[in-house]
């Protein structure tokens, strides 16, 4: 038996519940056969073994007091992967469907991406089953401190450094923070996307968005093509989502679509900057419904309960969600002439999906690869605060876009050297495996 399905089948056999993690190491460990099969000091020294269960894994219970008075209780999270590299880097999830299962899933990918950003972070995810949507900024805060109670005690700037995900943005990271320097009686960059005035970077809000968009370039210049014209359509309207379209605009695209958990708004005439300005008012302080859109700029139409994938386009963002565009999706997406996709969230391509894609050549960024902006700029943020220096707009900027171009000419070199030119798939996963396997391997069985 091939040691990668060895390992698959164990991790299938440890973790029966857990499906988007099983989903997650399978697409790693499959594009790992060539570079698995061409040094056997991997297989020598058990890092298969070793990379697929985490270091640690910590839950918790998080009690807080709601508007009524009354006590709920909230399970907590941290995942620490993968600490090879540098300190447990990665995001938090507030989100009713967080578990074991999504946590270990982000937190495996982690691992890769980060590898890939050029920076020395290892590989961490974590969070909680509650939902900051229907809650007031009074609840938000007091589940923040609760959650951040415990947490503080597994976390630090050289041990482990959280940041936000669905769900946590810059309130939540203000609580969270405030609440661990509090504790900690510290004022240290234990956590990123930290606010302007308190230790926060430039262009850490707009990076991961800026970042698949700059990936996209990227893959579109190997094909002598560009952004330029291009249809777009955007799945989210939160964070990722919001500066992805503002990033296409500047670039010259038309973007037709954006959603959230309830629809997805169609608006032909393309969301233009007046557009957007609204919609981020809507999301980031009225905290509303995307239906909203629809009343306001009354062209638009709102498609309850759909995604924006039946919209033809020429180039496709998923920037809500895992598991966000089924085989069926995929195969309508290409029908309809799409060319490219960028991955601005997490595995949001079933994997027949993507199969799909790459069977029609289509430029296919994975998540681990095209949405690497964000956490890198959470790198930039834990180097500004090591020297205590803020860097300019500009600088964050240009840094951002350098390490960008780095990552794609990794994944697309090393597709290359492993005979799979144009896979980004198989070049991301490679080039983020071998970095951190050599480094497992000069550091001994840990
Ligand atoms: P936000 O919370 O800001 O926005 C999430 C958006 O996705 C919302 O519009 C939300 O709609 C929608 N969404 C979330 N869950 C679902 C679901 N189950 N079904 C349909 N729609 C859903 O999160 P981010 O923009 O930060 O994150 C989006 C994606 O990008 C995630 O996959 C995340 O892991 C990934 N990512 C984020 C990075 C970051 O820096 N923030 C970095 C790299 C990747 P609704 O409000 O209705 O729930
Ligand atoms: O999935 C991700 O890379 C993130 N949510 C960002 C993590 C980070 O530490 O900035």
């Amino acid at each position: 038996m091939h040691v990668i399905e060895k390992v698959l089948n164990y991790v299938k056999e440890k973790n029966p519940h857990e499906p988007e993690f099983i989903q997650a190491v399978e697409e790693v460990l499959e594009a790992l056969v060539p570079v698995i099969d061409a040094d056997k000091r991997y297989v020598e020294a058990g890092i298969l073994e070793r990379l697929v269960e985490p270091e640690r894994q910590i839950m918790f219970r998080v009690p807080w007091v709601n508007d009524k008075n009354q006590v709920v209780v909230n399970r907590g999270y941290r995942i620490g992967f993968n600490s090879a590299i540098g300190p447990y880097k990665g995001g938090l999830r507030f989100h009713p469907s967080v578990n074991l299962s999504i946590l270990k899933f982000l937190a495996f990918e982690q691992i890769f991406k980060n590898s890939l950003t050029t920076l020395p972070m290892g590989a961490g995810k974590g969070g909680s089953d509650f939902d900051p949507k229907d809650k007031s900024d009074g609840e938000v805060m007091r589940f923040c401190q609760s959650f951040m109670t415990e947490l503080q005690r597994h976390i630090g700037p050289d041990t482990d450094i959280p940041a936000g995900d669905i769900g946590v943005g810059p309130r939540e990271i203000g609580y969270l923070f405030g609440q661990y320097r509090r504790i900690r009686n510290e004022f240290t960059g234990v956590m990123t996307g930290k606010g302007i005035d308190w230790g926060g970077s430039y262009i850490r809000p707009e990076a991961t968005g800026f970042g698949a968009v700059y990936f996209a370039a990227e893959m579109l210049a190997t094909r002598g093509d560009s952004l330029e014209g291009k249809v777009c359509t955007v799945s989210g309207a939160g964070n990722v989502a919001q500066f992805t379209v503002e990033k296409l605009l500047q670039m010259g695209a038309k973007v037709v679509t954006v959603s959230d958990s309830s629809g997805t708004i169609y608006d032909e005439d393309g969301i233009d900057e007046e557009k957007l300005a609204y919609l981020m008012e809507l999301k980031n302080v009225a905290r509303g419904r995307i239906n909203e859109y629809a009343k306001k700029f009354t062209k638009a139409k709102f498609m309850e309960g759909e995604k924006p994938w039946g919209v033809r386009c020429d180039c496709a963002f998923p920037s809500a969600t895992q598991n966000e565009i089924s085989a069926k999706a995929a195969q309508t997406l290409v029908d309809n002439g799409c060319i490219l996709v960028s991955e601005g969230a997490n595995m949001p391509t079933e994997p027949d999906g993507v199969e799909i894609f790459l069977k029609n050549n289509i430029l296919y960024g994975p998540g681990k690869a095209a949405n690497a902006g964000g956490v890198a700029t959470s790198g930039l943020e834990m180097a500004q605060n090591s020297i205590r220096l803020m860097w300019t707009i500009e600088e964050v900027d240009a840094r951002l876009k350098t390490i960008i171009r780095d990552i794609h000419k990794n994944c697309y070199e090393t597709a290359e050297r492993f005979g799979y030119k144009g896979n980004y798939v198989v070049g991301a996963n490679i080039a983020g495996f071998i970095k951190v396997a050599d480094a497992m391997l000069d550091q001994g069985v840990i």
